[in-house]
């Protein structure tokens, strides 16, 4: 592995867990780069030009997964521009956000980028998620912010991103965290006290 010394973490999948909610505290405390799959997968699908657009955006609002090619590529460019901005050739540490959440994508990027350290597991009900994303979607703009997109990501979470939970756990690499039942800096107190733990 060519990247051996990078550090990766990946916070749960579930749409709607709180994942980005608690990277933005993470990497406040503790030195992180954020990259959320979802949003590289977003600004791609903006950006003028791209090839991917269309493509990216029948697959965000009908709740698939994104073929990992396309997702790989986007991480991979973030990545390497953080270590170029950073002056930070090898040992970069990033927060992967929403990634992988189908098999072959887990063991392709485990293989030729970089082995995760951590997975960090948000479990929530899946009536709280709802509500949630219910909420966020009066405001947030996101196209798959709506009942009928909500009930394809939940679909897909369990059948395609659940295994990927399970392959991890069975390394070991899992910490689960409740937060259907705790607000956010509930569950920020106890996300906090595992990073300390591992990344000392
Ligand atoms: N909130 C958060 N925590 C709370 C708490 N403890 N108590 C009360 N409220 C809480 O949080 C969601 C909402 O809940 C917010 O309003 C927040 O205030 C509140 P957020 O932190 O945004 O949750 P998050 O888990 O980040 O939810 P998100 O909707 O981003 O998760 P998804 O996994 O659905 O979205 P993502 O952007 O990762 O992916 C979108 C789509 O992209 C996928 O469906 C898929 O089509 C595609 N995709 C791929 O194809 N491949 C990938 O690798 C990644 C994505
Ligand atoms: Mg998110």
């Amino acid at each position: 592995n060519h990247n051996a010394k990078l550090t990766t973490t990946s916070p749960s999948l579930g749409p709607g867990a709180g994942k980005g909610t608690q990277c933005a505290r993470l990497v406040k405390d503790f030195n992180f780069t954020h990259l959320s799959a979802g949003d590289l997968l977003r600004a791609e699908q903006d950006r003028p030009g791209s090839e991917y657009g269309e493509l990216i955006k029948t697959y965000i609002k009908e709740g698939r997964i994104v073929p990992m090619e396309i997702t790989i590529k986007l991480l991979w460019k973030a990545m390497r521009e953080q270590g170029e901005r950073s002056g930070v050739k090898e040992g970069g540490r990033f927060l992967v956000d929403g990634f992988p959440r189908q098999m072959d994508q887990a063991v392709k990027f485990e293989e030729e980028v970089v082995p995760s350290r951590l997975v960090l597991f948000f479990s929530c009900p899946e009536d709280v998620l709802l509500q949630r994303l219910l909420k966020r979607g009066e405001t947030s703009g996101r196209a798959d912010d709506n009942i009928e997109s909500i009930k394809k990501r939940f679909k897909t979470f369990v059948e395609t991103s659940m295994p990927v939970v399970e392959y991890f756990d069975k390394q070991g690499k899992v910490v689960k965290v409740d937060s259907g039942t705790k607000g956010v800096e509930e569950v920020y107190a106890e996300v906090k006290g595992v990073f300390q733990g591992v990344f000392k």
